[in-house]
């Protein structure tokens, strides 16, 4: 089998999509090899992964059968390696792996995307920055520079979004326990996210969050560091 992902591409080779993050660490965790193809906001809107339908990244090529969507692809790789680690840990883990996913989705990315949504914008390419202005200013009723200011200021409340995971981190090393699960690599996600397109420091040295942060850029022989990153 040969699969190769589409994934969201900045400037200088960064790979900055938390969803294109949560798939190749699956991938890696199951021992599949992975190619990556980069994809500019442009080109994911002009069709270029599907030209019979809009398609956003993560998108999967397996074969010549695509497959999209971070969580599809999470289960198809579960379903099609039974033998390899389990990325869900088993079908009830499966369900409450999905509140991992909705909390990370709204709390994590939304208090992520306020800190860093210009230096995301300062990173991509000119052909795709006034797509992001428009269509994130529209998103958030507020300018880009808006968004991002003041974060500073909002470093307690960064900390307490963070306070659900932090107290299973002090306890366990992986939010699956002594091995990281599919859950780990949502979360880490926005982290990669973050750290592949700012130098914001969003966690103190001292945080369980980052202790756990570090082990998941080592995972897979350092996969998050293989990237153009700031942190
Ligand atoms: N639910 C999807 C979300 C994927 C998603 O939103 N991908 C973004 C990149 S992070 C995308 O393709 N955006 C295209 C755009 O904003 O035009 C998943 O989990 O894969």
């Amino acid at each position: 089998m040969t699969a190769t992902m589409y994934d969201l591409a900045g400037i200088d080779g960064r790979r900055f999509s938390p969803f294109c993050w949560r798939t190749r660490m699956a991938f890696a965790h199951k021992g599949v090899p992975l190619e990556t193809r980069p994809m500019t906001f442009t080109e994911i809107n002009a069709n270029a992964i599907d030209p019979s339908e809009r398609r956003t990244v993560p998108t999967v090529d397996i074969d010549g059968t695509l497959v999209t969507d971070s969580w599809t692809i999470a289960e198809m790789l579960d379903r099609e390696y039974p033998d390899a680690p389990s990325l869900f840990g088993g079908e009830h883990a499966m369900q409450l792996t999905r509140t991992i996913e909705a909390w990370t989705n709204s709390v994590l990315h939304g208090a992520v995307a306020s800190r860093v949504l210009l230096d995301i914008y300062n990173n991509i390419e000119e052909q795709d920055k006034a797509y992001f202005r428009e269509s994130r200013e529209k998103r958030f009723g507020r300018t880009l520079e808006e968004v991002q200011a003041g974060r500073d200021e909002r470093g307690k409340e960064f900390y307490q979004n963070l306070t659900p995971i932090r107290l299973v981190l002090r306890e366990t090393p992986f939010l699956g326990g002594e091995t990281p699960l599919y859950a780990d690599y949502i979360v880490f996600g926005g982290f990669q996210w973050a750290r592949s397109v700012s130098d914001f420091k969003l966690l103190d040295d001292d945080d369980a969050v980052a202790h756990w942060r570090d082990r998941m850029v080592s995972l897979h022989d350092g996969l998050a560091n293989s990237v153009t990153v700031y942190a």
